[in-house]
């Protein structure tokens, strides 16, 4: 017994609670399942598990980079500061985690395995659960499992417990990717003409919603294809650019309104690197600084591609052979191809327009967290709704709802900070999925307990079997066919 207890510990310390090496095991074992040669079963395992240490690297840079500015905000007007971005909430969830409830470190990264067998069960019970699709766009599960695990050992007590806590959380992430990306099959089915896919991302409800409401706001053959854009829009096309344009706009305002006083005082900025007035201008070191985020992040990005690529495939390799016919939920952007040219940055600058207009309501208003954009909600949410939008209800549609977007990420985004007790970390995840439907969500936690998380599973239950009840062919709903809809 006692030598079952060691090596349990000993795999629970070592394994489980490093989430590289985690990741690096699960790649390992996916390969092997899958008949891999050796040598591809030990590349894969060793880009795994150097990806994930690199992920941790730009984790780490951001929080460095970021702490010594909350310090400063918080000295000089009392309130705290978040990036509504998927990567920095991720970092902030951890760091709450690991500072909060160090005992689950390794959840997210074990609950994310539960919940995509949990998505696999679902989909090989298709005739009962009427789900078709299979979520395997990996760095979204690691980011949103991180979130989901915070919210529930947050706000269900009950649900800390290391073996029903992980269970619970990644039974109610695979409910959450099987049926938002269910839900994404006939929109995207009409937007690609059959492409044959569905959507796995951070913005499943909000696509659904625009399918449904956009034909009434618009028309669709006013669309987008008719408009011209300013070119200089086109640079945002690179991630690096337009986040550090971002950052630069951002935190450049920030810190020229906190001011070399605040930055160089060692008393106020203990974290970090101070500003040093004897080896630098002040105007460079804010240059430097608004640009070191972008390093950080794609660090981070290119860490995540790293080891996201090796579980993709393995667990691909798994799906296929349990699953043939299901529908894989991927990337937003494998939408952008088929909708007008210009929608994309159409959404992105709407979108943008919404978030500014609200940021500024809210520091008008004095709300004690400061909301700061963040690249990948603003850019692929609002561009993927303007893409839907526009293809149903013309560019009127596109407008309305991603400027509505954009106004929704920011408010509700601070109201997730404030619920999660995140603005000390400095993010919260933003993408529009994780204000609606997660926001809710998390009151329900809150306020019902354990009895809110179960409510929440059997809604996200009840969703395929309404959208199934509705169909009015059974069998082109099983095929992704839009004639069981008219
Ligand atoms: C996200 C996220 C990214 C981007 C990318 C878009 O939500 O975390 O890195 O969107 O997946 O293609």
């Amino acid at each position: 017994m006692n030598a079952i207890i060691t090596i349990l510990t000993w795999f629970s310390q070592n394994i489980l609670q490093k989430p590289a090496f985690f990741v690096g095991i699960l790649v390992f074992i996916g390969y092997l399942l899958l008949k891999k040669p050796l040598h591809d079963v030990f590349a894969g395992f060793i880009k795994a598990t150097v990806g994930y240490m690199i992920l941790d690297v730009g984790a780490t840079g951001l929080v460095t980079t970021f702490r010594p500015i909350l310090a400063a905000l918080n000295y000089k007007f009392k309130i705290g500061a978040a990036v509504i971005d998927p990567y920095f909430g991720l970092t902030a969830a951890n760091a709450k985690i690991a500072e909060e409830f160090p005992k689950f470190v390794g959840t997210a990264t074990t609950a994310l395995l539960i919940g995509f067998f949990v998505n696999i069960l679902l989909v090989a019970l298709r005739k009962v659960t009427k789900i078709r699709t299979l979520f395997i766009t990996g760095h979204i599960m690691v980011q949103q499992a991180a979130t989901v695990t915070l919210m529930v050992i947050l706000l269900v007590p009950v649900l800390r417990h290391p073996f029903w806590g992980t269970l619970a959380i990644g039974i109610i992430c695979g409910l959450y990717w099987a049926v938002s990306s269910n839900m994404t099959v006939e929109p995207t089915q009409r937007l690609t003409g059959g492409g044959g896919f569905a959507i796995g991302h951070q913005q499943q409800f909000a696509i659904w919603f625009t399918d449904k409401i956009a034909p009434k706001l618009g028309k669709k053959e006013e669309n987008l294809d008719n408009l011209k854009l300013p070119a200089f829009l086109n640079i945002f096309h690179d991630t690096v650019v337009a986040s550090a344009t971002l950052m630069l706009v951002f935190f450049g305002a920030i810190l020229a309104i906190l001011g070399p006083d605040i930055m160089s005082n060692a008393k106020i900025i203990t974290t970090g690197t101070p500003f040093d007035p004897t080896k630098q201008a002040y105007f460079m070191y804010v240059v430097q600084t608004a640009f070191t985020f972008s390093v950080y992040l794609f660090v981070l990005m290119q860490g995540v591609r790293m080891f996201v690529a090796e579980l993709t495939n393995a667990f691909q390799g798994i799906s296929n052979k349990l699953l043939p016919g299901s529908f894989p939920a991927v990337d937003v952007a494998a939408s952008f191809g088929f909708g007008s040219p210009s929608a994309v940055l159409f959404g992105f600058a709407t979108g943008l327009i919404g978030q500014l207009i609200t940021i500024v309501l809210l520091i008008v208003f004095k709300n004690p967290i400061l909301i700061i954009t963040g690249f990948v909600p603003v850019f692929f949410d609002n561009a993927a709704i303007a893409v839907y939008a526009d293809k149903r209800g013309g560019w009127r549609a596109a407008v309305i709802l991603s400027f509505i977007s954009g106004i929704v990420q920011v408010a509700l985004g601070a109201v997730a900070v404030a619920l999660l007790g995140l603005s000390k970390f400095g993010g919260y995840h933003g993408n529009i999925d994780f204000e609606i439907p997660w926001v809710p969500f998390g009151y329900v936690f809150k306020y019902a307990g354990i009895i809110g998380f179960v409510l929440v599973c059997l809604f996200l239950l009840a969703i395929p079997q309404i959208q199934f009840a509705k169909a009015k062919d059974k069998e082109a709903y099983y095929r992704g066919d839009l004639q069981a809809e008219e």
